[in-house]
């Protein structure tokens, strides 16, 4: 194949897409952000600001409860900000854990809400109060720069060290690389932080600004890394950009696996959009790591598709153009080649939950929280508790207390002396919270639900909201077959972006409409295999008697020790998704 051309603004082929030209005129990422957000006179932002802020780590909403009502009032929506806060490896220290619950409650809905990549969100945000909560987060040394927009976003890391003997090798990647791949426009610090420009004026006063490795224009689209440690996927590392396996000799890392090319995202009625696992191309040395990510990042910005934005992920460079040429090129801009892959194995993308320990004598306390959102209620009070330990490590200099956010939506309360465990139960028993999992069923224990509504601006069915009461009615059809604590992975999305990744569950649900879902199997458990669409457009009467059949059939007919996901593949019920794009047949 002839080598393709890059694909820079200027010499596009075909007409670079509304995004490309905000970004050109955006004088690297500043746009008119400034004036919109000292408009007093409506609660949103001008249009070209709603795709810069972005970059910023915000997204306009409005909470759409309301939508209907405001519209008959003929009121603007309800507008409000999302904030996004980027956490690598999802690691926060005690001060850094109680200015997020300051800023929940001061300015945002009174939730936080850990992501499925490691982040933690605040909803409902009012346009006057995203300064000060961006500024609240900076006097505890977190920022949310590059936490969404066309930019590598948040990168992850199994944030439980009792899993692995290399952990304390691996995790400190995490940041190493979210920092290496941060865009080095000072636009953010001027705007949130009011520190003075970092720009220098040249002739013709247009401003120049080093950004190395993304240039004016950015990326095409969104970019994610994520580093597992085998025999524990619980970042999903497949579905990334680059996925990073790290590779242990003994007990000590010497390197990463590398894959390219993940990515779920699909649009209803658009076959040519299609979820896709990342391919191994090769393995690296930690000291080679960042290297190898940045020249893969560098390639996706010079091949990418600047036009259509559904087709502008990485996934489908890599698909367009071969993973050979890919593997070629990525070779000559390091100077060297990558190294043969090698051998892993992995068991699962859950959490282990419960206390662990560390070879250092140190506990870590897995905690299940519910699709990720920490707050208070009637029954129990998550929130104060983890303030009130956050307060108590600061009070009595336990410097090195971490409460870790998962993949999975959960939470790790990190490095706890054998003194200190008590501590730990007693305040969150004292707040109601139970400490173990055990108690609830496998499949609430592996089930994982996107935001949605009455937030996502996408969403077409709810999906956290929801997941607790479709459980609960599923939990009885679990207990008649003997399976309820059977672990099998079901996760739902309110629309077909795949933010809770619902296509790579053993039972996954993605929202059509109001009520209505598509329902996908054959997802297994470790995360190497897609699903495929099983029936569509199901109300919650329908799903219930599909799930009722299925688990029972497999109640009787599955092999000792066989997932589910497994189980509908080798009964004949529905057939394996080897390659992204024959997911769709
Ligand atoms: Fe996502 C867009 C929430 C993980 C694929 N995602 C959105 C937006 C911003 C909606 C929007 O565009 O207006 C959602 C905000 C809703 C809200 O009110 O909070 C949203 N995504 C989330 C989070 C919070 C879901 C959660 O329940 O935790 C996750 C935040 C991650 C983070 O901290 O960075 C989240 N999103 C994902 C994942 C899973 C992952 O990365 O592990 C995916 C699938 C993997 C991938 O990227 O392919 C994902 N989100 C998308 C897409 C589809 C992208 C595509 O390639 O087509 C969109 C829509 C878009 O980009 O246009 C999207
Ligand atoms: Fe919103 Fe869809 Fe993502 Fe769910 S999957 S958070 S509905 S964009």
């Amino acid at each position: 194949m002839t080598k393709p051309t890059p694909k820079t603004f200027n010499v596009m082929v075909a007409k670079p897409s509304e995004v490309e030209h905000i970004k050109d005129k955006s004088r690297y990422l500043r746009g008119t952000l400034v004036e919109s957000f000292a408009d007093p006179i409506t609660g949103a932002i001008a249009a070209d600001d709603v795709q810069l802020i972005k970059f910023h780590g915000a997204y306009i909403e409005d909470d759409r409860d309301l939508r209907l009502e405001r519209q008959e009032r003929k009121l603007e929506p309800a507008y409000e900000f999302m904030i996004r806060v980027r956490v690598p490896g999802g690691d926060l220290n005690a001060q850094q854990w109680l200015k997020l619950t300051a800023i929940a409650d001061q300015y945002a809905n009174k939730t936080l809400r850990i992501t499925t990549r490691q982040a933690m969100q605040f909803h409902g945000i009012l346009k006057f109060d995203l300064k000060k909560s961006i500024q609240m987060m900076d006097e505890a040394v977190l920022d949310s720069i590059a936490a969404c927009g066309d930019v590598n976003r948040n990168v992850m890391c199994t944030p439980d060290a009792s899993l692995s003997a290399i952990h304390a090798q691996v995790f400190p990647y995490a940041q190493k690389i979210s920092e290496h791949l941060l865009p080095r426009t000072r636009a953010y610090h001027e705007i949130w932080l009011d520190q003075p420009e970092g720009r220098t004026l040249v002739a013709g006063g247009e401003p120049e600004e080093l950004e190395p490795l993304y240039g004016k224009h950015y990326l095409p689209r969104k970019f994610k890394v994520a580093i597992a440690i085998p025999p524990y996927n619980d970042t999903d590392v497949y579905i990334n950009d680059i996925g990073l396996v790290a590779i242990a000799e003994g007990e000590k890392l010497v390197g990463f696996n590398v894959a390219v090319g993940g990515g779920l995202g699909m649009t209803f009625g658009r076959e040519d959009t299609y979820p896709r696992l990342a391919d191994t191309i090769g393995f690296c040395t930690p000291d080679q790591v960042l290297d190898v990510c940045y020249q893969i990042v560098s390639i996706q910005r010079d091949y990418g598709n600047r036009t259509d934005r559904k087709l502008s992920r990485f996934k489908y460079t890599l698909d367009q153009y071969g993973l050979e040429w890919f593997k070629a090129e990525l070779n000559q801009r390091l100077g060297w080649d990558l190294a043969a892959a090698k051998p892993v194995e992995f068991i699962t993308t859950g959490d282990q939950f419960g206390w662990r320990q560390t070879a250092d004598g140190r506990w870590h306390l897995t905690l299940r929280v519910e699709y990720g959102r920490v707050k208070d209620t009637e029954e129990y009070q998550l929130k104060t508790a983890l303030a009130q330990l956050s307060q108590y490590a600061l009070d009595h200099a336990w410097t090195n207390f971490r409460l870790r956010l998962s993949a999975n939506q959960n939470l790790v309360i990190a490095n706890v002396e054998e003194a200190d465990k008590a501590v730990v139960e007693t305040l969150l028993t004292r707040y109601h919270y139970q400490l173990e999992a055990q108690h609830i069923s496998g499949l609430r224990r592996n089930s994982i639900a996107c935001v949605s509504l009455n937030t996502c601006p996408q969403a077409m069915a709810e999906a956290e909201r929801y997941m607790p009461s479709l459980l609960d009615k599923l939990e009885p059809t679990l207990r008649q077959y003997g399976l309820l604590q059977e672990d099998i992975k079901i996760r739902m999305t309110g629309c077909p972006n795949g933010c809770g990744r619902s296509v790579m569950a053993e039972i996954g649900l993605i929202g059509k409409s109001p009520g209505r879902y598509n329902l996908y199997l054959g997802g297994d458990f470790q995360g190497e295999r897609l699903n495929k669409l099983y029936r569509e457009n199901l109300d919650e009467k329908a799903l219930l008697s599909e799930l009722d059949q299925l688990l029972g059939r497999y109640s009787v007919e599955r092999l000792s020790g066989e997932h589910f996901g497994d189980f509908v593949i080798r009964a004949g019920i529905i057939r394996a998704t080897l390659v992204g794009r024959e997911f769709h047949q």
